[in-house]
């Protein structure tokens, strides 16, 4: 427009300039463009360069040598720093970033120095994103050392033997004990290894379909039993197979319940005794591949959820989920945050504890079934056995474990028991207590197998109990106890089985075939073992030491250990299957039964409900708790 107005101006070009205007202009442009370029060359550091034309290099100096270890990409360097502490730090206490100093995580955790395991290639080719939440945890700082040091007693014990019996004869049963624990290993190891459980009579492995694809469980659940047994060769041998083959990118629909209780118990305990990266970091790995189970509208997690394809699963529809399932996360979850940072864990139970405070209970009973969709009971079924079990352990254990600050869990868990007590709990006309079922009112006169591990779970509360009734509960726990004896000894093996009744004039005994089979499940054990350690009554050595002889005479076969089908046969057929849980549980019980007291203290120790020992929050004077420092 501007142009049109000067006189005698006629465009010359399509850009309506003359020649001597266009060559002033072009003059103008390279001398513009010489400028630009030379400035680059003026610019005070020649990083600024590389930002323009190189790609942005990743990471903080040390990080590698984790994120090798992780099997995953490490973290970009504009991403935030590694999570922050679980809790607010307690005056005086570092910050979280300083904890997770490059200088602290090479050498501060007291851990023996390993190779990078092959696990790291396997996890490069899954599909798990290499910045999804909670990637950081892996990389967070726990100080081993300070851990340790909190602890009251040795892992292993001080070696002295405490008790009254003859030293060689305690001594000669517990290596028994371990003998046992050898010989299901080693055929585990020769006939099955890598696979979930051993099947000795086929002489083969069994993968099943509880734990969506992972393998392994064995070794898993074997690793801190071998450890406390001191059988060094195989320990290395578990550890070497986690190590380079224990993968986590597969894509089954998995039991929460079992892959938490199992895999996730089993590595958690298996880093605190050893302080080894490797179990630290896969049970955060596969912690968070559990995660998308609690994506409903209460927060109550499903029963099942779906690894997809080494990435985040979902899931699966279902319309009640399980007391005793949801109920037993709690302390692994704990000790999944405490060992990542990563507060999500921590939420997830919180929130389930909270749904369960606040729900109404029917007479102060928890019933087995709860909708994850609308947060109420789907019936009346309440029992201590399955279905309910560890829920209840887990209240008392988190109490304990916490260093005695959880009321919420000490209260929830007197309040149930009293509840138990005045509804559930009878004394038959032979004189034996036990505890039945209740279903909306009417009682069945039963109790199963997995009620057994209730008597070593009231005494271990016992001592916590109002003043008026800890002797009350001490005495409770030994009646129960000595039920579950009975139910044993009331059999031709000298087993017990899967559930027994009170009725008709029978007591303690299974009434049908389908009832009679024993599983080599270790609750009658469990209960043996801890009312031991408060009572040091022998009677619970000799209890323990029937089971032993009953185990190696109908259960032993060449190839492992087998459940039997019925326990009121002398000559039992096999069930062919050595459960993992044999391993975790029924032979470190016997095996401690047999020790010193001091051999994982309970003081420093609760056992998660596969037996995997948690240890107990030791905090300090400032508050600062299991590895802060
Ligand atoms: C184990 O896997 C655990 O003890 C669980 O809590 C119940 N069942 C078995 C052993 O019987």
């Amino acid at each position: 427009m501007l142009m049109r107005k000067v006189p005698g101006f006629v465009p010359a070009s399509p850009w309506g300039l003359r020649l001597p205007q266009k060559f002033l202009f072009l003059l103008f442009l390279s001398g513009l463009v010489t400028l630009c370029f030379g400035a680059l060359f003026l610019l005070p550091h020649s990083s600024r360069l590389k930002r323009l034309f190189l790609a942005p290099r990743t990471q903080q100096p040390g990080l590698e040598v984790v994120a090798e270890i992780a099997g995953h990409a490490p973290a970009r360097e504009q991403e935030p720093p590694p999570n922050p502490a679980p809790a607010a730090p307690a005056p005086g206490e570092d910050d979280p970033s300083s904890r997770a100093s490059p200088r602290r995580r090479k050498g501060g955790c007291g851990a023996p120095a390993h190779r990078a395991p092959r696990e790291a290639t396997a996890a490069r080719g899954n599909s798990i994103p290499a910045s999804r939440p909670g990637d950081e945890g892996v990389s967070f700082h726990f100080d081993f050392n300070a851990f340790r040091s909190r602890l009251r007693h040795p892992v292993l014990g001080m070696r002295a033997d405490e008790s009254q019996e003859p030293q060689s004869r305690v001594r000669a049963q517990r290596e028994k004990v371990k003998e046992m624990m050898q010989f299901a290993w080693q055929s585990y190891k020769r006939y099955a290894m890598g696979k979930n459980e051993l099947r000795p009579l086929t002489k083969d492995g069994y993968e099943g379909n509880m734990f969506g694809g992972l393998s392994g469980a064995t070794v898993i659940d074997s690793l801190d039993t071998l450890y406390l047994m001191e059988l060094k060769e195989e320990f290395q041998e578990a550890k070497a197979w986690v190590e380079e083959s224990f993968h986590l990118n597969v894509s089954g629909e998995a039991s929460l319940f079992e892959v938490n209780i199992r895999y996730i118990g089993g590595l958690l305990s298996a880093f605190y005794l050893t302080g080894e990266e490797v179990f630290r970091i896969k049970a955060i790995r596969l912690g968070e591949k559990l995660l998308p189970a609690f994506n409903t509208p209460t927060g109550i997690p499903k029963g099942v959820v779906s690894f997809k394809s080494g990435s985040w699963g979902w899931a699966t529809a279902g319309s009640s989920s399980i007391l005793a399932e949801f109920g037993s996360l709690h302390l692994e979850f704990l000790h999944l945050t405490e060992l990542s940072g990563n507060q999500v864990f921590a939420e997830k139970v919180r929130n389930i504890r909270k749904v369960l405070r606040k729900i109404e209970k029917p007479f102060g009973l928890y019933p087995n079934f709860l909708s994850p969709v609308s947060g109420n009971w789907v019936q009346h079924h309440v029992s201590v056995g399955g279905l309910g079990d560890s829920f209840y352990e887990y209240l008392i254990k988190s109490w304990l474990m916490s260093g005695k600050t959880d009321m919420e869990a000490k209260n929830m868990y007197y309040e149930a028991l009293e509840a138990i007590e005045t509804y559930l709990l009878n004394v038959s006309p032979g004189g034996l207590t036990y505890i039945a079922e209740w279903r909306g009112g009417i009682l069945d006169h039963k109790m199963g197998h997995l009620a057994c591990f209730s008597g070593g779970m009231i005494a271990l509360g016992a001592e916590d109990a109002k003043e008026e009734k800890r002797a009350h509960y001490r005495e409770l726990a030994a009646q129960i106890t000595k039920t579950c004896h009975e139910s044993y000894a009331r059999s031709d093996t000298k087993l017990g089985p899967e559930a027994f009744w009170f009725n008709s004039g029978r007591e303690a005994v299974a009434t049908q075939l389908s009832e009679s089979y024993y599983i080599l499940r270790p609750e009658v054990v469990e209960s043996y073992m801890y009312l031991w350690r408060q009572t040091h009554n022998p009677i619970y050595r000799e209890w323990g030491w029937e089971v032993v002889l009953a185990l190696e005479k109908y259960c032993r076969t060449e190839a492992g250990f087998s459940g039997i089908q019925d326990v009121y046969s002398s000559t039992p057929s096999h069930d062919n299957k050595q459960q993992s849980f044999f391993l975790a549980e029924t032979l470190k019980y016997l095996y401690l039964l047999f020790s010193e007291d001091d051999l994982l203290s309970l003081e420093d120790w609760v056992f998660n409900t596969e037996a995997h020992p948690l240890p107990v929050n030791h905090s300090d004077s400032s508050g600062r708790a299991w590895g802060r420092h």
